[in-house]
């Protein structure tokens, strides 16, 4: 990093080269980019040296291969690595400006939805900080996830396009594009006795990688995030054209244009588009191509693959590079299939993200053949000998263990059975999701292959989501424990359990989260234009909007609180703020009608001036992850109320546990591991098992009727929903959310999602929050043990267990580390 001087001149003349201005007249959003392209600049040495020790080292690599790398801005978390953020701040205050206000000019590149893609994020930043050769491989996409307005209660999605100013951190490297080929047919060759595939009649598109720089910690160390753009291939002639090549070349045209042009906004959600399964391909191919060149540079034996290089796949969605590699390996190296068929699956990994049915992505063969005809031959043929394989193994119950494992079947190709059948492991992402895919989900892959299954227990990045989200947090934890140490070693925090009797200590902790309140109530004051009072509870539940998630069942109690503040004398509260905010994809109807209910209930309780500010529900606009900074650090409550079994793992309940607010919520996911951490005593749990509800998901025997007709409280919540109680305009707005709860229909039980089910114990284990709250100490303590307890879910131990079981790299050695 440069001194203080240096950094001030080279701001000030970045601002004169981009802009022709001196500093004093340049805008915040100038200075943002001079002091990006400052920054830049103290890393390039740094990303030079890092590569070049990759090769002087010969290091194994890994390739995190994903269709979602939710990065967040990069700035403040670039100075944070670089351990730079006071003199940073030193620096721009002398020049007349705030760290703060220069960072929010960044657009936050939301290149995912939501978890899945915030994963692939914190992993990156756990990779370069432990010292690993690793590259993230994705998609540049124009748009990334939309930005969500707010208009009359109702979302509206409104483009994100987040490089429409230029991105200071990219680097194009148009000398390693690659032509991708899609379509066409398949020609077989005779060649001295081999038979060689050659793909013609193909429509193609170049793809150019966009490397961004990956920081550790104060290590030296940068890895690179590779996202593809598509360009079309224009190096034709044009007059010689006949019509059908001029008809091509603007399909091409078009093809490049449209690849890349928008991330999918669905969450846990597979909607069976063909230009996502061209996405898919697209930047697979690319990728792997890359991939294999690199390695060649280097060695002289393609079989030595597996020694040097392991490909990730973050969910099926990347599950098309296992063809790709195998056409790779024998149609451009001329392996046989045995040999290539080896390599393969010593090089590919699957991570599984969810059980839910509706997210596993099973492509029409006939779209994926006309689509990728070579690499569908060769799915073919993977099914094939798999099928063999079956059949040797089950020759009594054959069919039934074709119908629930092969790879083809019923018109379709099953992407994760293939990942499955290929890659030589297989992990969850939580202990009990790893224990549901092997007992429930894939039980007849984890009796044929157990060897393959593990759990890996995500994590989460304390330089974003403490070093960064909390500087106020980060500083404290510092003085008491005399050292900053835990930014690399989040275990450390244990030590903070010293403080836990410590009146002093807790009130300095307190009066920090009560500081973190002040800035999320400005934040909501100015974006939001609501006032909220930051000495009631902060009670947040922020993630994408999904019904198995259950936002409704938190705004359904918000209804039934309300109704108890307004009839019922005795009842009284401590004055609770809900904090919403989740976007719903934009075809998701459910979710979007979720949206709309909050807001009309927000409108109600909001403007009642008779229950004294009791209630206040506040919906955040466009939910992402830079405001997600502000919101975790100012949370009394965390709310994880997922259907026990649907959430895999859960991220944000982290990220809440690690800045000090106990957890509500059901025992699932990540969600029990937490509360092995914490005690049971410093959580509130309620609901339904996730043995109990996959049981009553066998047995049918759940009627929510029952409780509707049996609980008038409920009841009286419910038919506030069609009565025109919280919509007077139309008392229809929510019928449909009504008959969700009460009503089966073709496919769905009624309540699928057990909301009334679990509606009592949910409200009981509120007030016993209630109760905890009003005891200042008592509740100080359980916040301060949510810190103190966090070191398990830092990504740097996940990271450390996929390095020792499956991707088993070396630590790069840099000379010029700190
Ligand atoms: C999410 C899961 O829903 C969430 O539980 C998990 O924490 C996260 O992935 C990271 O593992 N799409 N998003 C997810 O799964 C899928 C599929």
């Amino acid at each position: 990093m440069m001194n203080a001087k240096e950094l001030k001149k080279a701001i000030e003349d970045n601002v004169k080269v981009l802009y022709r201005k001196t500093i004093d007249e340049a805008s915040k959003e100038q200075v943002f980019y001079a002091l990006s392209y400052a920054i830049k600049d103290t890393i390039i040495d740094e990303w030079i040296a890092t590569h070049k020790a990759y090769d002087a080292q010969d290091a194994k690599i890994l390739y995190y291969l994903s269709m979602e790398f939710l990065i967040g801005r990069a700035l403040g978390n670039n100075i944070i690595n670089l351990g730079a953020r006071k003199e940073v701040a030193q620096v721009l205050n002398e020049l007349g400006f705030d760290l703060t206000d220069i960072e929010d000019q960044e657009s936050d590149p939301a290149l995912g939805n939501g978890g899945l893609g915030r994963l692939a994020a914190c992993f990156l930043d756990s990779l370069a900080t432990l010292n690993y050769p690793a590259y993230g491989c994705g998609i540049r996409y124009r748009y990334g996830m939309f930005k969500q307005k707010i208009e009359n209660g109702y979302q509206k999605e409104v483009p994100d396009n987040w490089i429409k100013n230029g991105y200071p951190f990219e680097i194009k490297r148009s000398e390693y594009s690659y032509i991708v080929k899609f379509g066409g047919n398949v020609r077989v060759e005779n060649v001295d006795g081999k038979e060689k595939f050659i793909q013609e009649n193909y429509g193609s598109v170049r793809a150019i990688p966009y490397d961004m720089p990956v920081l550790g910690y104060e290590n030296g160390m940068v890895n690179t995030l590779r996202i593809w753009d598509a360009e079309a291939i224009t190096n034709f002639s044009l007059e010689q054209f006949d019509k059908g090549d001029y008809q091509k070349a603007l399909e091409q045209e078009n093809l490049a244009k449209t690849l890349v042009e928008v991330l999918y906004p669905n969450d846990n959600h597979y909607a069976g588009k063909e230009l996502r399964l061209k996405q898919q391909y697209f930047f697979i191919s690319a990728s792997l191509q890359r991939a294999l060149d690199k390695f060649k540079e280097n060695h002289s034996d393609i079989h030595d693959l597996p020694k040097k290089v392991v490909f990730q796949l973050n969910d099926t969605h990347p599950t098309v590079a296992i063809p790709e590699l195998m056409r790779l390996l024998l149609d451009e190296e001329g392996l046989s299939w045995d040999d290539a068929w080896k390599i393969t699956t010593e090089c590919m990994a699957y991570t599984n993200h969810t059980i839910m049915a509706e997210a596993l992505e099973k492509w029409p063969i006939d779209l994926f053949k006309s689509l990728l005809p070579r690499v569908y031959q060769i799915v073919d043929e993977i099914n094939r000998r798999f099928v063999e394989q079956i059949r040797a193994r089950y020759p009594h119950n054959f069919a039934e263990k074709e119908k629930n494992m092969a790879i083809l079947y019923n018109g379709q190709v099953r992407m994760a059975y293939m990942a499955i059948v290929a890659g030589f492991s297989v992990n969850g992402v939580a202990r009990l999701h790893t224990e549901i895919l092997e007992h429930q989900e894939l039980k007849d892959f984890y009796e044929m292959m157990p060897e393959k299954f593990n759990n890996k227990t995500n994590g989460i990045t304390q330089r974003r989501f403490l070093a960064h989200a909390n500087p106020l947090l980060t500083d404290w934890i510092t003085k008491k424990l005399g050292t900053d140490k835990f930014i690399t070693d989040l275990p450390l925090l244990s030590g903070l359990k010293n403080y836990l009797d410590d009146e002093n200590a807790l009130n300095e902790f307190m009066d920090i989260k009560y500081q973190n309140k002040l800035r999320l109530v400005k934040y909501i004051k100015e974006h939001n234009g609501i006032e909220i009072d930051p000495d009631s509870i902060f009670d947040v539940q922020v993630k994408r909007l999904h019904e198995y998630k259950r936002q409704l069942l938190n705004i359904l109690h918000v209804m039934y609180l309300y109704n108890k503040l307004k009839n019922d004398d005795n009842f009284d509260m401590y004055p609770r703020t809900f904090i919403f905010g989740a976007k719903a994809a934009a075809g998701y109807k459910r979710a979007k009608q979720t949206i709309k209910l909050i807001n009309s209930i927000a409108d109600v309780i909001n403007n009642d001036k008779s229950i004294n500010d009791k209630i206040k529900v506040v919906f955040i606009e466009d939910y992402k992850v830079s405001n997600a900074e502000i919101i975790f650090a100012a949370a009394d409550v965390s709310e994880q109320i997922s259907t026990a079994s649907k959430e895999a793992s859960g991220t944000g309940n982290m990220k809440f546990m690690l800045n000090g607010a106990p957890t509500i919520g059901t025992m699932d996911g990540a969600n029990v591991e937490i509360v092995e951490e914490v005690g049971h005593e410093n959580a509130f749990i309620f609901g339904l098992s996730s043995d109990e509800v996959i049981a009553y998901e066998k047995n049918h025997e759940y009627d929510p009727m029952v409780i509707f007709n049996s609980d008038s409280e409920i009841r009286t919540v419910l038919m506030q929903l069609v009565n025109g109680f919280y919509s007077p305009n139309n008392t229809e707005e929510f019928r449909e959310i009504y008959d969700s709860l009460l009503k089966s229909n073709g496919h769905d039980r009624a309540d699928t999602y057990f909301i009334l089910k679990d509606f009592r114990s949910y409200a009981a284990a509120h007030e016993e929050v209630d109760r905890a709250y009003r005891d200042k100490k008592r509740w100080a303590k359980m916040a301060l043990t949510q810190t103190a307890n966090v070191g398990k879910f830092s990504s740097d131990r996940t990271i450390e267990e996929y390095v020792r079981d499956i991707w088993h790299l070396s630590k790069l050695r840099l000379d010029n580390a700190k």
